[in-house]
Order: C-alpha cells, then sequence, then structure tokens
C-alpha cells in the first residue's frame, strides 16, 4: 500500500540531516587526524574488518519529517505505519466482510458441487455488498466460463475466482483517471486538487485529512475554501485548517467561487505551495448552477496553472450505496472527475459497493475514509480489499 504521497525522496536531505554520516563528512571535510602511533604487532583477527559506518544520528531528538531519522529507520517506520493502517483498514470493512462470508458460508455449507442453484445464490449474495446487477453479472459469466472450462472445479476454486475477478475490476480501473500522484511531473507547483461531490459526503473532513497527511510528508500545502454557498462551510472548513496548521484561503459568503479560487491559486504561487486543495459546493440554487460553477473554476485553474487541475476528486459516500452512484455519475458528465474518494466504509456492510464504483465509473478509488478522525483515510488499495473482504 503506497502510504506515503508525492515522497519528497531526497528532498528533506536538502538539510542533509538524513543522509549517511559518512556522506555528510564527504561534503564537509573534516582535517586528517594525525597518524596514530605505531602499534605492535597483534595476532589478526580472522573476520574482518572493513570499518562500520555509526548509525546517523542528529542532533535534533524529534522531527515530524523524521529528519533526525536515517533511511532505514524511515523505511521501518514506513513499514510500521503501513502495517497499521492496513490493520485499520481491515477494521473498516469488517462489517462487509462479515456479511459476505456469512452468507457465503451458509451458500457453501454441506455443497460439495457448483450447479445452477449455487450460482443464482451466489448472484444474489453478491448484490446483498452492493457489488452491482452489471458487475454481479459480468463475475458470473467469467465463473461459468471457468466451470464450462472445468477451470473452477470446486468451492475453493470458486471464491479464488470471485476474488480475481474483483480485483482485477478494481484494478482495471487505474487504468483511466489519475492514479497516482506520481504521474505529474514533481516539478508541478502548485498540484492543485479540486474535491467535488453531493452535499454530506464528507469532502470538507477528506480535505482536513488529505491536508494533514501532506503536510506531514513536508509539502507546502494551502486549502481553497470555494464552498461560497453556505456561510457555514467555509468555517468549518476554517476548523480543519486550523487543526492540521494549514492556511486557508476564504471569502465572505457568496462570493464567486472562482475568484476564491483564482486568489488561491495566485497565493499558492507567492508561497511556493506545492498542493492546493480546493473545497466546492455540494448543493446549489439548481444542479445546472453547480456544473457551470465547477466548470468555470476548472477554467480558470488551468490559466493559471499548467494542467490545473491535476486531480478532481469526486468524494462518494459508502453508505449511500447505489443511490450515491447514480448521483456521482451526474458529476463525471462535466467535473472531469479524475478518481474517487470513498469515504464512510467503516459505517456500512455494503462496502462491496468500490466494485460497483470503480466498474461503472471506470475510475480509481485514490483513498478510502475511515473515520472521522484526522487519520481515518487510506490509499486505496485494492489488493488489501480484496484481502479484507475475504478475511485474509
Ligand atoms: N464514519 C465516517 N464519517 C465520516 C467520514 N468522512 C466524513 N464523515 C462524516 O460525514 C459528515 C459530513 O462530512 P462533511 O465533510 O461535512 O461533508 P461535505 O461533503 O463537506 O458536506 P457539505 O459541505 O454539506 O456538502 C460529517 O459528520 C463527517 O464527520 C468517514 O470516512 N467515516
Ligand atoms: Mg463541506
Amino acid at each position: 500500500m503506497g502510504l506515503f504521497w508525492r515522497r519528497k525522496k531526497d528532498e528533506f536531505v536538502s538539510l542533509r540531516l538524513n543522509e549517511p554520516a559518512a556522506k555528510v563528512e564527504e561534503t564537509q571535510p573534516a582535517p586528517a587526524p594525525p597518524p596514530p602511533p605505531p602499534e605492535p604487532e597483534k595476532p589478526r583477527a580472522e573476520t574482518t574488518t572493513e570499518p562500520q559506518v555509526a548509525p546517523t544520528r542528529t542532533p535534533f531528538a524529534t522531527s515530524v519529517l523524521g529528519l533526525n531519522l536515517s533511511i532505514e529507520e524511515l523505511q521501518a517506520q514506513e513499514a510500521a505505519l503501513e502495517q497499521e493502517f492496513s490493520a485499520r483498514f481491515r477494521r473498516a470493512v469488517a462489517a462487509t466482510r462479515d456479511s459476505l462470508s456469512e452468507r457465503l458460508d451458509i451458500l457453501f455449507a454441506g455443497r460439495k458441487q457448483i450447479d445452477e442453484e449455487l450460482l443464482d445464490q451466489l448472484e444474489e449474495v453478491l448484490i446483498a455488498a452492493d457489488i452491482g446487477v452489471t458487475t454481479t453479472l459480468e463475475i458470473l459469466e467469467t465463473v461459468r466460463r471457468g466451470i464450462a472450462r472445468k477451470q473452477i472445479n470446486d468451492l475453493d476454486a470458486l471464491k479464488l475466482a470471485i476474488k480475481t475477478e474483483l480485483l482485477n475490476i478494481l484494478k482495471a480501473s487505474e487504468r483511466a483517471g489519475v492514479a497516482s500522484e506520481t504521474s505529474v511531473p514533481e516539478n508541478v507547483a502548485p498540484y492543485v486538487m479540486m474535491i467535488v461531490g453531493v452535499n454530506g459526503v464528507g469532502k470538507t473532513t477528506t480535505i482536513g485529512k488529505l491536508a494533514q497527511r501532506f503536510k506531514a510528508e513536508g509539502n507546502d500545502v494551502l486549502i481553497c475554501a470555494a464552498d461560497t454557498f453556505r456561510a457555514a462551510a467555509s468555517d468549518q472548513l476554517a476548523i480543519w485548517a486550523e487543526r492540521t496548521g494549514v492556511p486557508l484561503i476564504q471569502q465572505k459568503q457568496g462570493t464567486d467561487p472562482a475568484a476564491v479560487l483564482f486568489d488561491s491559486l495566485k497565493a499558492a504561487k507567492a508561497r511556493g505551495s506545492e498542493v492546493l486543495i480546493v473545497d466546492t459546493a455540494g448543493r446549489l440554487h439548481t444542479k445546472s448552477n453547480l456544473m457551470a460553477e465547477l466548470e468555470k473554476m476548472k477554467r480558470v485553474a488551468a490559466r493559471e496553472v499548467e494542467g490545473a487541475p491535476h486531480e478532481t476528486l469526486l468524494v462518494v459516500d459508502a453508505v449511500t450505496g447505489q443511490n450515491g452512484l447514480e448521483q456521482a455519475r451526474q458529476f463525471l458528465k462535466v467535473a472531469g472527475v479524475t478518481g474517487i474518494v470513498l469515504t464512510k466504509l467503516d459505517g456500512t456492510a455494503k462496502g462491496g459497493i468500490a466494485v460497483a464504483i470503480a466498474k461503472e465509473l471506470n475510475l480509481p478509488i485514490r483513498y478510502a475514509g475511515i473515520g472521522e478522525k484526522v487519520d481515518d483515510l487510506v490509499v486505496f488499495d485494492p489488493q488489501q480489499y480484496v484481502n479484507g473482504l475475504f478475511g485474509n
């Protein structure tokens, strides 16, 4: 699971606090020590003698960016964090797993053979997990082909085939949209992310979580409060900005969102910000207003920063299931969405919606929200998700 966003590989090292001791010494040569006095010959030890480089330590005891750590220590820390995130992700899909596994167990109990009746019931189980009708039918078609070719002969093989098919669907969607920020050259700044979606899905919360994450990675982050429709929207975002220590550009209610975005782009360029995250309204007087507004914002962004917005993330609430999917489709038409953030995965037993979304919207799921707290956001990893659903 890629845990870190646009990891600034050796850039923290610009302060040269993070390099192995030997290299640091190279750049600041110390005067050569006087030669040691001759010693009497000692019997030679059998094993060897490469001088050991002392573990790197800097005078700084703690550092958010890990400036005080060696590359090895950072890697160990990253691995530990990945494990923790993966455990939390598994807990977030636990309700879906329990429901899906339980149904499959009941379905498979006492059976040895795969017959049409079993396949019909399997169809129901998958649909109940919100995997979606179209997707379920496609999975079953693949399964039937496997049975006909004698590649699927028992229940284990059947389960494996379903898992593989789910994974293939999720992976196929990574070929569309923007599956990773690393596809944009690192010298592009600010990297502009627009966050769109209907009201209440978790846009503002997701922005707070993203801001925290990018900042912790050493990026200079700026937030743009372009939801000027509701007075409370900007206040709510201000709370997140303060909590994460990220500056916010806002204006009074009713200001043209494109104007707030314009100011934010200017400010981001002036400050040398690396990431600009843009909050947008979930509702307006009419839907066509909202869509026209999003289009205008995109034009303004493109005029000010080459290629911007680099990502337009559509936030979808997992709890709303198929309804959410329908609402999402309306955004796709105009907003030029490049990826999905699936929120509230922790609050549903129908987490199969992730597969329906990836398949039917043909967009990669970039992040998953797994709670209300600032660090309750994980990079969505298809393999981990599928393993999570089937309990291994
Ligand atoms: N359990 C859970 N709750 C979440 C998650 N993400 C957001 N929420 C909650 O969902 C509610 C709505 O979140 P907001 O961030 O205000 O949603 P929004 O899309 O900005 O809403 P509008 O500004 O009204 O369009 C809040 O109570 C959040 O705490 C999540 O991943 N898990
Ligand atoms: Mg909001």
